[in-house]
């Protein structure tokens, strides 16, 4: 009896020193994003993104977008930028819409592509054949991802925004340049498939 008393102590005592360097490592953070919609889309959208030392656990889920077309759709971050979602003050050459690189001093450069499959890095920005492509106009998204430990450190401290974008202005039902042109960032691919439509700061 005293013998298997002893040993049990010895077993927690184990487990508890066992987890303490866990603890002291850093818990699981758990930020959330709603996200709103940008150049007047009637879209709406939740983020929820939870950071385990390097790798982080994103759950996305959002409503009334195109349907059956590919969303791009990223964690942005940037040390200058100001961590939150562009305004209308953002529209630098006025012309009543926000491009992708208009918001960039408000939420930074694209840190995170949250693909379906494959490569995360920004290498993967307009990868349009590995982007949710809304089915009935929603998104449902859940994917972990590894990323470096700084990078994960600022989303963990509130500093990452989270970003999806294509946008059907003349409601045509599909990507086209009659919408809005070319895009900035890609001049083969229309503004209306890369224009921000939802943004929200995980927080
Ligand atoms: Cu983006």
């Amino acid at each position: 009896m005293l013998t298997l008393t002893a040993a049990g102590a010895v077993g927690v005592s184990l487990s508890n020193s066992s987890a303490a360097p866990s603890a002291h490592r850093g818990a699981d953070v758990t930020t959330n994003a709603k996200l709103d919609p940008l150049n007047n889309s009637a879209a709406s959208g939740h983020a929820q993104v939870t950071i385990s030392g390097s790798n982080l656990k994103v759950v996305l889920n959002a409503r009334r977008l195109l349907k059956g077309m590919p969303h791009a759709e990223h964690i942005h971050f940037g040390p200058k930028a100001r961590h939150e979602c562009p305004s209308v003050r953002d529209d630098s050459n006025s012309d009543h819409r926000l491009n992708t690189a208009e918001g960039t001093p408000a939420y930074g450069p694209v840190r995170i592509s949250l693909t379906t499959k494959g490569d995360t890095s920004p290498d993967s920005t307009l990868a349009v054949n590995r982007f949710p492509t809304a089915p009935k106009g929603r998104i449902s998204y859940s994917r972990t991802i590894h990323v470096k430990p700084a990078l994960a450190e600022r989303i963990a401290a509130g500093k990452g925004v989270l970003v999806i974008h294509g946008i059907d202005y003349n409601h045509n039902g599909k990507y086209d340049f009659k919408g809005a042109g070319k895009s900035e960032l890609d001049p083969s691919l229309p503004a209306e498939a890369t224009d921000p439509v939802l943004c929200g700061r995980l927080q």
